[in-house]
């Protein structure tokens, strides 16, 4: 844990620096690398066809950026994916890269001690420093239901945020409002783009989100300041440019028609597609699908069984109940890219292959049938997503799906 948190200079050395001063190996620093080529495999500066060694050489030498990190209304699960790494020391070398000023869970201080240690750190980094900002905000009642030093959570957003060189707004809380938010939304929850539109801002909406890309994104900025490309919710295209469905280990159940039915059931059991028990894996954009939580592999929603709720997506999550089934828009075909389960191993002979044909025959009629299936979904207006896509037929239309579900 930090100690006493003092904003001082020791923010203005270079990675390598600190790294060297700390004791803590190159080796751990080039599997910290690797990990985060793997969260940003392109799209990132830092990491943009780099080995994990160029990419510890060039991040060696930016100098570690000044982060203050605010809490708001959070379950704090974003500081939690960020620390609880698999190994504890990847946890720790976390916290040599970035230079963490300000962050109430995570320092020793309280009270006075604390209140004095962000102004310190706003005044001594003002302009430089990066803040990231968790949870939402409330508004309504002139947000008296949550107050820092006596002060609204509002008004010590738009003094601290105010004087950041950028805003990191992580988690759907952060984002846009996230589960605070969530009907009768009690507070008046919103995000840190609500508050203050016209300041540097990216969202990096998940509940939690991926750590890899907090650190990315910081990372990049210190460096280059630059940021990646967002699109059109300030989301980095590098770790939001994708939907779940594309690249999901069950695709190619969904593609064949074998839905779970019932947790539990045998279909659970063989880890079928997770679509009729609600999954809005096939309208949600997040790399979750390929970039695992935790660096255990199978560590995501899906991979454990369970339904994606949306969470990265301002329409969905927290707004569409989580088991609800929602009309899908996305292709139901099996690409090409994605090879049959059944697929025969071993020894291709003719026979075999004609036997392929046929089972590829077989998977896109199931496909085909798959596709029948959800055009059967009753449509619920109230739902993202739902209604029938252009050209009224059921094939296609991700990107009206888009059109839709963002307001
Ligand atoms: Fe929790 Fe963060 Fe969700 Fe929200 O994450 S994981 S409720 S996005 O603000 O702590
Ligand atoms: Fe995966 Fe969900 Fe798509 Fe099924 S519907 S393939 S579980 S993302
Ligand atoms: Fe969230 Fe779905 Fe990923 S619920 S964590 S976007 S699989």
């Amino acid at each position: 844990m930090l100690g006493p948190l003092i904003a001082s200079s020791r923010a203005l050395e270079t990675i390598d620096d600190r790294l060297m001063r700390c004791g803590i190996s190159r080796r751990a620093f080039i599997q910290f690398c690797s990990s985060l080529m793997i969260a940003a495999p392109f799209g990132l500066a830092i990491t943009d066809k780099k080995t994990p060694e160029d990419v510890a050489q060039g991040l060696g030498k930016v100098i570690r950026p000044p982060v203050i990190w605010l809490h708001f209304q959070d379950c704090t699960g974003c500081t939690e994916t960020l620390l609880r790494t698999s190994h504890p020391d990847l946890g720790d070398l976390i916290l040599n890269v970035i230079s963490l000023e300000y962050h109430e869970t995570l320092m020793a201080g309280s009270g006075r001690q604390a209140e004095e240690a962000l102004v310190q750190a706003v005044h001594n980094y003002s302009g430089k420093y990066v803040c990231v900002v968790e949870g939402s905000i409330p508004t309504r009642d002139k947000g008296v239901y949550m107050k820092l030093a006596g002060r609204p959570a509002m008004e010590v957003l738009a003094d601290v945020g105010g004087q950041a060189a950028a805003i990191i707004a992580i988690g759907s809380c952060a984002a846009w409002g996230g589960i605070p938010s969530a009907d009768p939304d009690p507070t008046g929850a919103v995000g840190v783009a609500d508050l203050l539109p016209n300041k540097t801002i990216v969202n990096l909406p998940g509940c939690p989100p991926n750590p890899y890309t907090l650190l990315g994104v910081v990372l990049q900025f210190a460096d280059s300041s630059t940021l990646p490309e967002l699109d059109h919710e300030r989301r980095p295209k590098f770790a939001y440019d994708r939907d779940i469905h594309e690249h999901c280990p069950r695709r190619a159940h969904f593609d064949a028609g074998r839905f779970v039915k019932q947790f539990g059931d045998e279909g659970h059991r063989e880890g079928w597609c997770l679509y009729e028990m609600g999954c809005k894996g096939p309208d949600t954009h997040a790399g979750c699908s390929t970039r695992h939580f935790n660096e255990i592999p199978d560590v995501w929603p899906i991979g454990i069984g369970a339904p994606c709720i949306g969470c990265t997506e301002k329409s969905i999550a927290f707004r569409v109940p989580m088991f609800k089934v929602i009309q899908i828009h996305t292709p139901a075909n099996p690409p090409s890219t994605y090879a049959p389960i059944s697929a025969p191993q071993g020894q291709v002979s003719p026979i075999a292959t004609g036997l392929v044909g046929l089972a590829a025959g077989a998977l896109a009629g199931a496909g085909y049938v798959a596709s029948r299936k959800f055009s059967k979904v009753q449509d619920d207006q109230s739902v993202p997503g739902s209604g029938p896509p252009a050209g009224g037929e059921n094939t296609g239309g991700g990107s009206e799906t888009d059109s839709k579900n963002r307001p």
